[in-house]
């Protein structure tokens, strides 16, 4: 049986990997408007993991006996103006969110729950993963200018991103 306390920050973070999906999907919309289709595909990508995450959150609640709480999903505030500003956005959005495991995983040792504190280490790594990925991108648009030519062959590169689903196991 879950400890309570974990049950609820483990809730909560279900409802931050939903609200993720949502602002990548916003973000998708946005550049799927602007006619860049590979950008758009990254971050539909993008928000399907998301949902991932919150899934296997989802099963490990379930798998420890607890109870799954949805609370109301946040609207994504959707200012969108170009690409580096929205990639500088999911960079601060990613960081917020490895704040928020580490809270996660600091609660855990707090509470000597080890089945919880293993269970949030895939975490810890796909955040790593996350940030990196996105600052990647960030580097190569600052590096080679905001040109359209330059959108165009990053368009063509992140249309290549496929969806692999994350699952509890
Ligand atoms: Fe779930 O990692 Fe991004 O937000």
């Amino acid at each position: 049986m879950i400890n309570k306390k974990i049950e609820e920050i483990l809730n909560a973070q279900i409802n931050k990997e939903f609200y993720s999906a949502y602002l990548y999907l916003a973000m998708s919309a946005y550049f799927d408007e602007v006619g860049l289709q590979g950008f758009s595909n990254w971050t539909k990508v993008q928000a399907r993991e998301e949902v991932d995450h919150g899934m296997i959150l989802f099963d490990y609640i379930i798998a420890r006996n607890g109870n799954v709480e949805f609370k109301q999903i946040e609207a994504p505030t959707g200012d969108f103006h170009e690409p580096l500003q929205v990639f500088e956005m999911i960079y601060e959005h990613e960081k917020s969110v490895t704040a928020s495991i580490d809270v996660v995983a600091g609660m855990t040792e707090d509470e000597c729950d080890l089945a919880t504190r293993n269970f949030i280490d895939w975490y810890i790594a796909e955040q790593v993963e996350e940030e990196k990925n996105v600052y990647e991108i960030i580097k190569k648009m600052k590096m080679f200018g905001s040109e359209k030519s330059v959108l165009y062959h990053l368009d063509l590169e992140l249309a290549k991103r496929e969806y692999r689903q994350h699952k509890y196991s």
